[in-house]
């Protein structure tokens, strides 16, 4: 007989696992600690007999389940989770699922950052070399609506640590763990039980992609898989890394030449990484070279990463409102070219971080630091001293400060470091809202 499941979270993934599981012909319930969760109008609409219980998470529906689907924004650690479990329910997540039913082979992404730039970058080359691909997971799409099309050549999926924490039984072809920085501390206890969760994709992987620069991953091996290393520095026979011959820079396989870096359109040392790394999961799927530095050359970024806007009075604008870390800020202070200094605009929801990373690179290379959102006054306490704080209270007051300070050859960067539900729907709306102020300005 087929399991009851309860489904807790009725957001993207929580109707996602309706809809496969009603194609299954499986029973399900859903439940949801909102009062109006996003999808509900959809979800009653698509499934108006079936009950839905929101408003907290009542243990005696999910009592009754045989299993439950926790979607990736609930934490398993919620007490009523965890006495599901303790009473000998199955907890799973739709990565779970989708390992249960997929039939063509996997190739996973982790990390702080990047993992965006690199599933779409192993996307673009899969394509390149003429094969099927389907892509989804924390980028976006759920992964079991992959499902309901024919089954391609390769399925990419980027996974979070949170969807990590609940699939068990995925074998991957490929996995790579791009780069380990702090980032939602307020669901970890500390930093050692996020890399726990990062750390299962490569469980079960017949090859790693292995980041040899990253003093968290570097001395990883796992006997039972074949290991790749990326490297920012010199590679050795067999590792991607970067070589340099006559002052010019490669992207390099050993001592092979891959691609210019000039050739390589999203710009960035972090975007290096990200091209080595897709490259060697390229490599683990057997994609020939020269398709994937076809695709390298054509691949230019998504937006709201590191994204130029325009340039108005000699000062360049950066939207890079998808930094919401402290690492990914880290980043686009360090690789970002601009010749005079950088006004920075950070704040949002902190979640749990500590900012005096960002201490050096602002004493080194900003003008002044603009704050808004929730965790401002934290940030500013963390940061004090490293550059001028201002705090102001929307974006457009922030957009209009920075463009007070900025002279020719200044930078104005927004990159929060923070989430941005606070101010905004998510990041493409905070990116847009920024986009539009720095539009509505007068040279
Ligand atoms: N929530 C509740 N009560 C519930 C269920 C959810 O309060 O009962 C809240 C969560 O705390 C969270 C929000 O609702 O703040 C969304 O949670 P969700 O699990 O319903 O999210 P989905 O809409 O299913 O989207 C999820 C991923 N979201 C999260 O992991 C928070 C999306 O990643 C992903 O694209 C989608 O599944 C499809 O796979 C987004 C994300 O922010 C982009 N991911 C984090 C990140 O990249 O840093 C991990
Ligand atoms: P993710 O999906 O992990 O959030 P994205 O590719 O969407 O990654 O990029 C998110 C943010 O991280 C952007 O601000 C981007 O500039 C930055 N970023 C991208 N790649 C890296 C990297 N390898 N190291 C540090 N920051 C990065």
């Amino acid at each position: 007989m087929n399991p009851i499941t309860v489904i807790i979270g009725l957001g993207k993934t929580g109707l996602s696992c309706a809809q496969f599981l009603s194609q299954q012909n499986c029973q399900f319930t859903v439940i949801d600690s909102r009062e109006n969760p996003p999808e509900l109008t959809q979800f009653k609409r698509q499934f108006p007999k079936i009950p839905i219980h929101l408003g907290l998470f009542n243990l005696s529906i999910m009592s009754t389940a045989d299993r439950l689907i926790v979607s990736p924004g609930v934490s398993i650690h919620d007490s009523s989770i965890l006495e599901a479990q303790r009473i000998g329910i199955p907890i799973l997540g739709d990565i779970e699922l989708f390992a249960h039913y997929a039939k063509a082979p996997v190739i996973a992404i982790t990390g702080s950052n990047g993992k965006s730039t690199v599933t779409l970058l192993v996307d673009a080359m899969v394509r390149k070399a003429g094969k099927q691909v389907l892509t989804g997971g924390n980028l976006g799409v759920p992964a079991l609506t992959l499902l309901e099309k024919p089954t391609p050549d390769f399925y990419v999926l980027e996974l979070s640590s949170f969807q990590l924490e609940t699939t068990y039984t995925l074998k991957l072809e490929s996995s790579c763990i791009l780069n380990i920085s702090p980032d939602h501390m307020d669901r970890y206890s500390n930093i050692e039980s996020y890399i726990e969760a990062k750390l299962r994709i490569y469980q079960n992987a017949k090859t790693i992609v292995i980041n040899k620069d990253d003093p968290y991953l570097s001395s990883f091996s796992d006997s039972n898989s074949h290991c790749i290393y990326f490297t920012l520095n010199r590679p050795k026979t067999d590792e991607y890394g970067i070589q340099e011959q006559n002052n010019q820079i490669w992207l390099a396989k050993g001592n092979e030449l891959i691609l210019l870096i000039e050739q390589l359109p999203i710009k960035g040392r972090h975007n290096w990484a990200n091209a080595l790394a897709a490259l060697a999961l390229g490599e683990s799927i057997g994609l020939p070279l020269p398709a994937m530095a076809n695709a390298l050359r054509e691949f230019h970024g998504l937006p709201h990463r590191c994204q130029t806007i325009t340039c108005i009075n000699g000062v360049d604008w950066f939207n890079d409102s998808k930094g919401t870390n402290v690492g990914a800020t880290l980043a686009a202070l360090e690789g970002l070219p601009c010749h005079g200094k950088i006004i920075l605009i950070a704040g949002g929801i902190g979640k749990g971080a500590d900012f005096r990373p960002l201490y050096k690179p602002l004493a080194e290379r900003a003008k002044a630091l603009i704050l808004m959102g929730r965790d401002a006054d934290r940030i500013a306490t963390d940061l004090a001293g490293s550059t001028p704080v201002y705090q102001v209270s929307s974006m457009i007051e922030a957009v209009n400060t920075a463009h007070r300070l900025a002279f020719s050859e200044d930078c104005v960067l927004l990159s929060p470091a923070c989430a941005s539900f606070d101010m905004f729907s998510g990041f493409e709306a905070r990116g847009e809202a920024f986009v539009q102020a720095v539009r509505a300005i007068q040279p």
